[in-house]
């Protein structure tokens, strides 16, 4: 119980508190409470405990409202439809906001943008600030929803409290965080995240609300201020918008507190593997949004006695142990994955978690209250099945339009999965032997190299690509790039992540080995995928485990890593590979990437690039010359 102080009391003016007890929260807590509500000036102030009763309540009310509705096939499961203008990230709207311009983006030449990074100063933030939020939550209440990402009070743990005045938001978060009142007690003297989320849309509304989605498309703005650990959304409700504690909190807040405190936050994967031995390898994995983290997170295995369990699918915080070890948590309570695709076929553990007490956004719905999408039309078991599409209009197979929308998404709870790793909340973590890049590549890759060493396996991270996905708000199929999966999450300049990556490695640590996979390559001649995927990747893990062990037969060196000779990947029960074109390294293609890779590295990394990889570009390239 704690004193409020005057200050306080009069920030808060007449604005009652619905739900909590404010003198319940520490006192750093209560003025961030106060000054925020001063400013947004919402009706009223609901401060969650995180409780499965308070959720009832709140989804109740989203029911009742027309926000939600339940799919009656399932127990607890809804489904909700954002407003069609509200369906992904938005990178272009996106910012970080540091005093140094070059604390967050690389030294680029004239004319050049970084895409690394997008900076915004002090002074220009405080305008776009000001020209939204005050009085912005008018007729709406603010939420206090606290939360811890990763478990409660562990080692590499941190908390955060974000105010929003969308309940969608708060019954999320519950998901994909731990929200808990308990934070309050543990907090101490920690720090904790600010996380300050609107939906941009003061009451009374002017222009029209649709599917009850209240935003402000046209207002978007997100910004995070690294130093002050704070971030500020609006206008969004949607995914990576507004759930601040995943992609704003623990990759670009989080990766500036692991610059500083020596470790590193990912956009990657944790896999336990066990082989038919019994022994078990920790993988952690990184592919840019909507490239199959969760499908590798959860792969059902299709060589006999091996087992996969999942510890997260998305996100990673990983710091050396005592011991020397990689120690990897995922720092999320979880899943946001991605419908469309996601089937019994591809992805069974995920069907089976996102059973009960989830939240659907933007798929489709048949009339008997199954959630429906792309990739389910086999599963479908009454033809006859009216199905409703993500925009609430009627739908057929064999329409032109999608059913669900493309970055439509599941959030579902983490410990339903039914291969969730029994260590998934260790607060320790767990410790990682290999780190896996990987993206979308039609052309030119093979399935999976190793590369040459840690500072290779960075150049090699940093040269990511991938075709874009419906994850943000690009079109079409270009492959862009995405070092290291993070370009939309960068946290601070790339040359000194880079740099950071590098300076992990000390004589006393074991340093995980580096792969690159590339499961979507397509034959030159047929257009078709080379390689089938899903829980045929083991065959790919299976590899990786074996070079692990030392297995030095088993690759051959290429100008770009060590590919599999041939042979040596397991294949017994799949039908014909191309294994020359699937594991190929043409000539051509390298060529004209290395000529691409160095151009993008000079003007995007420059002279913040570190010496040590340039040398491994420059090593590469002559290589690749050789060829
Ligand atoms: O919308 S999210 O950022 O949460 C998902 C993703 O793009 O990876
Ligand atoms: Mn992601």
């Amino acid at each position: 119980f704690y004193v409020v102080n005057e200050v306080v009391i009069k920030r808060l003016g007449h604005i009652p508190i619905h739900k909590g007890d404010f003198h319940l929260l520490p006192p750093k807590v209560q003025r961030f409470v106060a000054e925020k509500a001063e400013l947004m000036r919402p009706r009223g102030i609901y401060i969650c405990d995180g409780t499965q009763h308070e959720a009832d309540e709140i989804i109740d009310k989203l029911v009742e409202r027309g926000m939600l509705s339940p799919l009656k096939a399932y127990e607890n499961n809804y489904i909700c439809r954002t407003d069609p203008k509200d369906v992904a990230r938005v990178e272009s709207k996106t910012w970080m906001v540091t005093r140094d311009k070059y604390d967050t983006v690389c030294h680029t030449p004239d004319g050049v943008d970084p895409i690394m990074g997008h900076w915004m100063s002090p002074e220009d933030m405080s305008d776009e600030l000001d020209s939204r939020f005050p009085g912005c939550m008018a007729g709406r209440i603010m939420y206090v929803v606290p939360f811890s990402m990763g478990p409660l009070g562990g080692p590499l743990s941190k908390i955060g409290v974000q105010l929003t005045d969308s309940n969608y938001v708060v019954i999320s978060m519950r998901i994909m965080t731990r929200v808990t009142s308990e934070v309050f007690d543990i907090m101490g003297d920690q720090d904790f995240t600010r996380c300050i989320h609107s939906v941009g849309l003061p009451r009374p509304v002017k222009q029209k609300v649709i599917n009850h989605w209240p935003c402000n498309p046209d207002r978007v703005f997100i910004a995070h201020r690294p130093p002050e650990r704070e971030i500020w959304s609006f206008g969004s409700g949607y995914g990576g918008n507004s759930l601040l504690g995943k992609k704003c909190f623990a990759l670009r807040i989080a990766s500036n507190i692991a610059k500083d405190e020596g470790w590193l936050a990912e956009h990657m994967l944790i896999m336990g593997v066990s082989r038919p031995c019994g022994r078990e390898h920790f993988i952690a994995a990184a592919f840019p949004s909507a490239c199959g983290k969760t499908n590798l997170a959860m792969l059902q295995p299709t060589l006999p006695g091996w087992k996969v369990r999942c510890v997260g699918d998305d996100i990673a915080w990983m710091k050396f142990g005592a011991d020397g070890r990689l120690y990897a948590i995922n720092p999320e309570h979880g899943f946001f994955g991605v419908a469309p695709g996601t089937s019994d076929r591809t992805n069974p553990m995920a069907v089976a978690t996102f059973q009960k007490d989830s939240i659907f956004t933007n798929v489709a719905e048949t009339s008997d209250g199954h959630y429906y999408w792309e990739g389910l039309e086999d599963e479908i078991k009454d033809k006859n099945v009216e199905v409703t599409d993500w925009l609430g209009n009627p739908w057929k197979l064999g329409d032109a339009a999608p059913a669900a929308h493309p970055n439509s998404r599941f959030a579902a709870p983490a410990r339903q999965c039914p291969i969730i790793h029994p260590d998934w909340e260790s607060p320790q973590g767990v410790p990682i032997e290999a780190i896996i890049f990987g993206g979308r590549r039609p052309d030119g890759v093979p399935l999976v190299f190793e590369t040459y060493g840690w500072n290779h396996g960075i150049y090699t991270g940093a040269c990511l690509k991938s075709e874009a996905t419906a994850a943000a708000e690009y079109k079409g199929k270009t492959v862009m790039h995405d070092p290291m999966a993070m370009r939309p999450f960068m946290g601070y300049n790339f040359g000194k992540y880079l740099d950071h990556w590098m300076k992990l490695n000390t004589a006393e640590r074991k340093l995980p080995r580096i792969y690159h996979v590339n499961w979507f390559r397509k034959s030159r001649d047929t257009g078709k995928f080379l390689w089938p995927g899903f829980g045929d990747n083991i065959r790919v893990i299976d590899w990786i485990i074996r070079r692990l062990d030392g297995d030095v037969g088993i690759g051959q060196e290429t100008p770009v890593g060590i590919v599999p000779t041939k042979g040596s990947l397991d294949l017994e029960g799949l039908g014909p590979v191309d294994w020359d074109e699937l594991m190929s390294v043409p000539a051509d293609y390298w060529k004209e990437d290395a000529v691409e890779v160095r151009k993008f590295i000079e003007s995007q990394v420059g002279p913040d690039l570190p010496a040590p990889i340039r040398k491994e570009m420059d090593d590469q390239e002559a290589r690749i010359n050789a060829m």
